[in-house]
């Protein structure tokens, strides 16, 4: 890469005495805007634990397989340098027990109707762990689908943030961010995204967001592709590139089968046991991860033919997870549809168990304070759609 390339976009570590400078049409005072930053990156790359030390939220931290993030999930509003703030986490697309397939349709969802609802992101933030020494496939893959998503044009609002810095020598991290900035994020870095460091500090957090703040927001290509162009979901780039990837996956894992399947019965005739037993093993992972990507292919063609005109009808096909996105109406240029609105009763419903925004009654810093919480919510509307 070009020495002018590396000085466009040197990596900034961000420490707590960074400020942000509020402007006019996002402040609290003026219009009052909720400002929308989505979080995006493989599991364990820190973004849920950067979530609640920015948002003081208490969201799941993945300690456990169990307790990684597998929903599109929202903070609840906070404020942050005078402006009303809500991050939005996401899950990775490298889930052993979710298909990628329904990870995108899940991320695919939200930018959907949040873009319908008339409500585009200010900023997007993707993770990447410093400790990782080579891009390989969870990476990559995750890259390719974050890179798809967002398209050229968002880039610019793009911040790529890396983590873990103090499991690694600084050395050490140094050349790995240098390599990521001169090959793996170099065209995103070309079209206008920022490199940045995460201390693991919640003032380095704070910081990292607000130096978001005063982005214009921004249309994402697959907000374009979806409703603008009205695309179904495998045409979209990211929708392709899952469908791509799947295929390959599908037919390396059938042919990896079938050779272990031959290596077995050859084993069994000479009656090598050890050997019987490794290959057999091997077999079953082999036939996991053909099964996996075979579900995931079963999702691609459930999503493959469904073109969604309108909001109304977005948020019906979203059944249960359509429910949890009613804050995006409220301060957004529309209203609910009329689908949604027109049912509303006094009486509730259960609330969503996934994507409602998060709970937040984890002690907060003075820098970064929940704003009042909504009167009305839609899931006290016993919407028969959903
Ligand atoms: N050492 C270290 N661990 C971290 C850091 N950030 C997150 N973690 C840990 O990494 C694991 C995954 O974090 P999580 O926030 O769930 O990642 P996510 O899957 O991207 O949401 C958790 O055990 C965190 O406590 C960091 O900056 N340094
Ligand atoms: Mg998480």
């Amino acid at each position: 890469m070009s020495s002018s390339l590396l000085s466009v976009a040197q990596p900034s570590t961000i420490t707590s005495d960074a400020t942000d400078s509020p402007r006019a049409g996002n402040s609290l005072i003026d219009g009052d805007n909720e400002l929308l930053i989505a979080i995006m990156g493989p599991t364990g790359s820190g973004k849920s634990s950067f979530i609640n030390l920015v948002s003081g939220s208490d969201g799941a931290v993945g300690h456990t397989l169990k307790s990684c993030t597998r929903e599109v999930e929202p903070t609840d509003v906070f404020e942050l340098g005078g402006h009303r703030v809500r991050l939005i986490d996401t899950p990775g697309f490298d889930d052993s027990r979710v298909s990628d397939a329904d990870i995108l349709q899940k991320i695919a969802d939200f930018m959907d109707v949040s873009y319908r609802s008339g409500r585009k992101l200010n900023g997007l933030l993707y993770f990447h762990r410093i400790i990782d020494n080579r891009v390989g496939g969870v990476s990559y893959m995750n890259m390719q689908m974050f890179q798809k998503l967002c398209g050229d044009g968002a880039l610019k609002n793009v911040f790529l943030c890396t983590t873990m810095w103090d499991l690694v020598p600084p050395e050490v991290g140094e050349e790995r961010e240098r390599e990521l900035k001169e090959d793996f994020w170099a065209s995103m870095i070309e079209q206008g995204a920022s490199v940045v460091r995460h201390d693991g500090s919640a003032g380095a957090a704070r910081n990292v967001v607000s130096r978001m703040l005063h982005l214009n927001p921004v249309t994402l290509r697959i907000q374009e592709e979806l409703v603008d162009e009205q695309k179904t979901l495998m045409e979209t780039l990211a929708g392709a590139r899952i469908s791509e990837v799947l295929r390959n996956l599908e037919s390396k894992y059938r042919e990896l089968l079938k050779r272990a399947s031959d290596d077995y019965q050859k084993a069994i005739e000479e009656k090598n046991r050890v050997m019987e037993a490794l290959i057999e093993k091997q077999r079953k992972e082999y036939q996991a991860k053909l099964d996996k990507a075979n579900k995931d292919n079963e999702t691609l063609l459930r999503v493959r033919d469904t073109t969604i005109t309108s909001l109304a009808s977005r948020l019906e096909s979203l059944e249960t997870r359509g429910r949890a996105y009613w804050w995006l109406f409220f301060n957004s240029p529309r209203s609910p549809p009329s689908a949604l609105a027109g049912q509303a009763t006094a009486s509730s419903s259960a609330a969503p168990s996934v994507s409602a925004p998060r709970g937040s009654t984890a002690q907060l810093s003075t820098a970064s304070k929940p704003v009042e919480k909504r009167a009305a919510r839609p899931d006290q509307w016993n919407c028969a759609i959903m």
